[in-house]
């Protein structure tokens, strides 16, 4: 089957009539990609700033992971885990040094290593702490997005995630975010087992938390034998401006949830991490799928892993986030329009002086389109920045320009 498309407009009416519409796209229809751009099918150049929610930090089509991911589906895609296959153990050793855990479990969706997680947690909670038969618990936090699975939408605060697809599985607490006075209250519960975090919260708009409150978490967890989980699928692997986003504080999770840029976008990758003490519950039967640990996957991670080493993509997100901050800071000083923007590394958000609600938002970005930058709303009143970490100083200063004018010739 060739693709026939011509038109944007073609393309967007082929979705809307044959597949199930879960999603209200930006309209505009992509077909190529490079570094930090896209094209869409009328040739029109925009700079990405999702960056696929951060999964292609590396940049679209890097020639280093598309290469591995070529060479690789010439020889060996996939062998199941009946087998054993001759990259994982390679690849099981390279990551564990890589972030410093004794093992790796391999997934490949984000929403599948936190479920992965949850699963290893409670395992651990029943044969380790001894906590009450079938009554394990785990603390999470409002407004966490953690993926969309049946249990993970159990304990979401989003409507439109979890109405209506209940029964819900039971067995986590809801607390707030960047409370710690909650999380202890929370912790006095003997059956819990975990604390399962975002150390900034994506989906709630690039909420950051205060200084200090993940590692005091860390040391309230540590003091009442519970373990904390990671969800570093979106602020993982440079995106913040270090490895991890836990590296801001020296916090070492007990489990690390990672995935997205796992792959640099090219291939569905993800992957728990823990000690030993931890991961050896895990026998036998007991979790798996049929592509996890594949040796496509295997490959592909090492070289996305690589080039963010290689091509020092922690640096540069730290470096340009500090520069785009300090562009929008002088924005938001000068634009009744926008009221904040916050953020670490390159994953910023700008606030926008209008509710939740509205559709502001919407039409900053349907205006930026117009300009030539990509970026999505997240509710109606927060824009989320997150371009590929593969961009220059001057490419930054040319999308901070095309966002300024934008705000300025903005009307509702
Ligand atoms: C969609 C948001 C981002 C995640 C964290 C696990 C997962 C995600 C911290 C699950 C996924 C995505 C999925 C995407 C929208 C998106 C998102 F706006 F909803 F919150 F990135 F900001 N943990 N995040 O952010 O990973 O199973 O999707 O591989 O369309 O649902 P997944």
């Amino acid at each position: 089957m060739i693709n026939t498309i011509t038109s944007s407009q073609q393309a967007m009416a082929l979705e809307d009539r044959h597949g199930a519409h879960n999603y209200h796209p930006l309209p505009v229809v992509l077909t190529r990609g490079e570094g930090v751009f896209v094209w869409d099918v009328e040739g029109k150049r925009y700079y990405d700033f999702l960056s696929a929610y951060s999964a292609v930090n590396q940049g679209h089509c890097h020639p280093r992971i598309v290469s591995a991911l070529q060479q690789q589906a010439e020889i060996l895609t996939l062998t199941s885990r009946a087998f054993y296959n001759d990259l994982l153990g390679t690849y099981e050793k390279y990551i564990t040094e890589y972030f410093q855990f004794d093992k790796v479990l391999p997934m490949n969706t984000g929403a599948e290593a936190v479920e992965t997680a949850i699963k290893l947690c409670r395992k651990w909670a029943y044969e380790k702490k001894a906590v009450t038969p079938e009554q394990a618990k785990i603390i999470v936090c409002d407004q966490n997005f953690h993926g969309r699975t049946t249990t993970i939408i159990s304990f979401s605060g989003d409507p439109d995630a979890r109405d209506n697809f209940g029964p819900y599985t039971p067995g986590f607490i809801k607390i707030p975010y960047n409370d710690l006075e909650a999380l202890e209250e929370a912790l006095e519960d003997g059956d819990v087992g975990g604390f399962l975090v975002e150390p900034i919260q994506g989906e709630a708009g690039v909420n950051v938390p205060d200084e200090g409150y993940l590692s005091a978490a860390a040391a309230l967890c540590a003091k009442h034998q519970v373990l904390l989980l990671a969800d570093e699928v979106q602020t993982g692997i440079a995106r913040t401006g270090k490895l991890l986003a836990c590296d801001y504080e020296q916090v070492k999770p007990d489990i690390l949830i990672l995935g997205k840029a796992l792959s640099g976008g090219t291939y569905p990758v993800s992957a728990v991490l823990a000690d030993d003490h931890i991961m050896e519950v895990m026998r036998p039967g007991q979790h798996g799928s049929t592509f996890g640990g594949n040796p496509m996957a295997a490959k592909v991670a090492m070289a996305a892993l690589d080039v963010v080493k290689d091509e020092n993509l922690t640096a540069n997100a730290a470096h340009l986030g500090e520069i785009f901050r300090e562009r929008m800071e002088n924005l938001v000083s000068q634009s009744d329009l926008i009221t904040n923007v916050r953020g670490k590394g390159l994953l910023n958000a700008l606030l926008i002086n209008d509710s939740p609600e509205s559709d502001t938002a919407w039409k900053i970005c349907l205006a930026m389109r117009d300009n030539g930058l990509l970026a999505k709303p997240t509710h109606g009143n927060i824009i989320r920045f997150a371009p590929p970490l593969v961009m220059t100083e001057e490419q930054l200063g040319d999308c901070c320009s095309i966002i300024e004018q934008t705000i300025f010739n903005f009307n509702q």
